[in-house]
């Protein structure tokens, strides 16, 4: 057992742990929440994929019904842990079968009762959630269990059902309701092992005498399924836990890393693999930015996936690094229209995909000021998206020489990536070469910008690669579109190191002022304020959200000696706030090879712990962006791997 556990109970970390005792299984994703807790403590059953917007709000996966509600009587006194009467109080998430634990004790009358509760996202069934609660009580005790599948949830953006209906038949209780806008059907149903009486408007209660010493225990039995789908059932919970443990057992075994003789590390390193297994899809999808953590950016997929968590699973899990490279390439029409739509030719990927198209507002950031939207570009500007998805499907290709999916769509994705990026450049006739100008890079707080090195480089290198591949196989792309792109990724222009060995980030990035991160944050006039956009503290400034030229050596680390990687990282480190959760990783990447394990390793866990520490922004001006971090957890593994790579070894 590798076991995350907590004692005690803070209020105040409740939203956190949510995060931190997350259980999933790649479909649904349960937040790390108590029985007692509702919408206000943001119980979250996030669902993988089905997305809902109303009243023209922003639209979002959607939380559905919570089949897990549950409020505790020991006769007439309450057991919830935030009450007077709560004794002690522990929390445990076990990452090798990603089971979340409960126990609370209570002080009831003279009475000492204890509460133990147990659950799990069913990594075997993807509709399934099951939990296990035990009472016991020192002196006879008459036990209530409010049970019910809870409606009134938490949303960002909602409310997103309609037509919401409860029912009791025999002992389950079932919620349906309709999405607002696209009328998908959801269905939520508890089935308990014990009788539930007096139903009443979606709660009914269970009664339990325990005589002194004895204990009671009561099985839950979830379905979460969308438009009528079938679920399998179980005959018991225990049926159920085997098979949930046999699937986790499976896939420890071919994705665990070992490090040898450091239990921090590894706890890090395991607690990130976990977190990368309870998202990994298990249909035609891919993998939100905060995970399945619950609504936060949409539900909608970014570059993360890509770029910080595909290697771990073209490594570990090829299935599903197949399955997201996939999803890309059957969205491409959606790229290709959102690229005309700006008046260019290729396809242009949505920086906030929701089944491909984009989810990006015009307005991302709210002022915490005026409480105005903040006209944001990244839908609009951040195009080495669609460098970074030709990318990955060519990561894959190198991988695993699938010429089938190269010649089913992947390699006219990389083409139409790159053809994107011909139709948007700029030919500079007094320098005869291509720019892009206008461009958002990785660091988000400088918005429009020429010539960002990333994006420049990056699309060179996926366009030359695109070009090599369309020599061979034939008949794929035009031969005279080929040609076009060749001739024009010739003369792409790509900023070199200057004089100190340093590669500008973009035209004019050391024109900026000179100031740290500190002077920075010490000019900022509310905590929550937005540091990047027109107006932000860090837009006139050399700080950086987060790695930008250092993670293109991390993705190309033959394209520069390691000298010139280490002057970058060096130069660009202390400009780093680190205010994305891609940034650490990024840099322990680097630092390995440029001979500086101390700060790798440090980095390392930066990015690993994240989720455990609680860290990461929560609040980007009034937009809440809290949740997990899987870029996170992804980049952490790249880490391990470089960092431990001839000590590790697969379990
Ligand atoms: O994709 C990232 C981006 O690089 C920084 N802002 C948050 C996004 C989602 O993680």
């Amino acid at each position: 057992m590798i076991e995350i556990k907590e004692n005690g109970f803070n209020p105040e970390s409740i939203v956190q742990n949510g995060n931190k005792f997350l259980t999933g299984n790649g479909y649904i994703g349960y937040r790390g929440m108590l029985d007692e807790f509702g919408k206000a403590e943001c119980v979250g059953l996030n669902i993988a994929g089905v997305y809902d917007g109303v009243q023209g709000k922003w639209r979002e996966t959607v939380n559905a019904f919570n089949p897990l509600y549950m409020h505790v009587f020991a006769g007439d006194t309450s057991l919830d842990v935030r009450g007077e009467n709560t004794v002690s109080h522990e929390t445990s998430l076990d990452i090798s079968r990603g089971i979340f634990s409960r126990k609370t004790t209570y002080s009831v009358r003279g009475a000492t009762v204890t509460l133990r509760t147990e659950r799990f996202v069913n990594m075997a069934n993807k509709n399934n959630i099951c939990s296990r609660t035990v009472v016991t009580s020192d002196k006879d005790m008459l036990f209530v269990f409010r049970v019910g599948v809870d409606t009134d949830i938490w949303e960002l953006n909602g409310p997103h059902f309609k037509d919401v209906k409860t029912k009791l038949t025999k002992n389950v209780i079932e919620a349906t309701g309709v999405t607002q806008e696209l009328g998908r059907k959801v269905r939520v149903a508890c089935e308990y092992s014990g009788e539930v009486t007096q139903f009443d408007n979606g709660f009914g209660l269970i009664t339990a005498f325990v005589k002194a010493g004895e204990s009671f225990m009561l099985d839950r039995l979830a379905y979460v399924s969308v438009d009528d789908e079938k679920v399998i059932r179980y005959e018991s919970y225990d049926q159920a836990l085997v098979e949930h443990a046999g699937a986790w057992k499976k896939l420890w075994r071919d994705c665990r890393m070992i490090i040898d003789g450091d239990e921090r590390g590894q706890l890090a390193l395991d607690y990130s693999i976990y977190h990368l297994l309870i998202i990994a899809p298990k249909g035609d999808y891919s993998i939100a930015a905060r995970g399945l953590s619950g609504q936060t950016y949409k539900g909608a997929v970014f570059w993360d996936t890509e770029i910080f968590m595909l290697p771990f699973y073209l490594s570990a899990l090829p299935d599903v690094a197949e399955r997201l490279i996939k999803y890309r390439i059957n969205t491409l029409p959606a790229a290709k229209e959102k690229a005309k739509y700006y008046g260019y030719g290729g396809a242009f990927y949505a920086w906030e995909s929701q089944d491909g198209y984009d989810a990006c507002s015009d307005f991302n950031v709210t002022d915490v000021f005026t409480h105005r939207p903040i006209r944001t570009y990244f839908k609009d500007k951040q195009i080495h998206i669609s460098a970074d998805v030709a990318y990955a499907i060519l990561e894959y290709y190198n991988r695993t020489a699938d010429d089938k999916l190269m010649l089913n769509g992947g390699l006219e994705t990389v083409l139409e990536c790159a053809e994107f990026a011909r139709t948007y450049s700029y030919y500079n006739h007094i320098k005869d070469r291509y720019e892009l100008l206008d461009v958002i890079g990785p660091d988000e707080y400088h918005e429009r910008v020429n010539n960002n090195a990333y994006t420049n480089y990056m699309f060179y290198q996926i366009t030359k690669r695109g070009v090599e591949l369309a020599e061979k196989f034939k008949n794929v792309y035009s031969a005279s579109a080929v040609k076009k792109l060749k001739e024009w990724v010739e003369k792409l222009y790509l900023p070199q190191p200057n004089a100190d060995g340093v590669i500008e980030q973009f035209d004019g990035y050391f024109g900026l002022e000179d100031v740290s991160v500190e002077t920075v944050r010490g000019r900022l006039a509310h905590p929550r304020e937005y540091w990047g956009g027109s107006g932000g503290v860090a837009t006139a400034t050399r700080v950086i959200k987060q790695a930008d030229v250092i993670m293109l050596f991390n993705l190309y680390p033959d394209l520069f000696p390691t000298d010139i990687q280490r002057k970058n990282y060096e130069f660009y480190l202390p400009y780093t706030e680190h205010g994305s959760s891609l940034s650490h990783c990024a840099y322990a990447l680097t630092a390995c090879r440029i001979g500086k394990p101390d700060d790798a390793y440090s980095a390392f866990l930066d990015s690993a712990e994240i989720d455990l520490r609680g860290g990461g922004k929560q609040w980007a001006g009034d937009v809440y962006i809290g949740g997990t971090h899987p870029a996170a957890s992804g980049g952490a593994w790249m880490a391990a791997k470089a960092i431990f790579g001839k000590k590790g070894e697969w379990t």
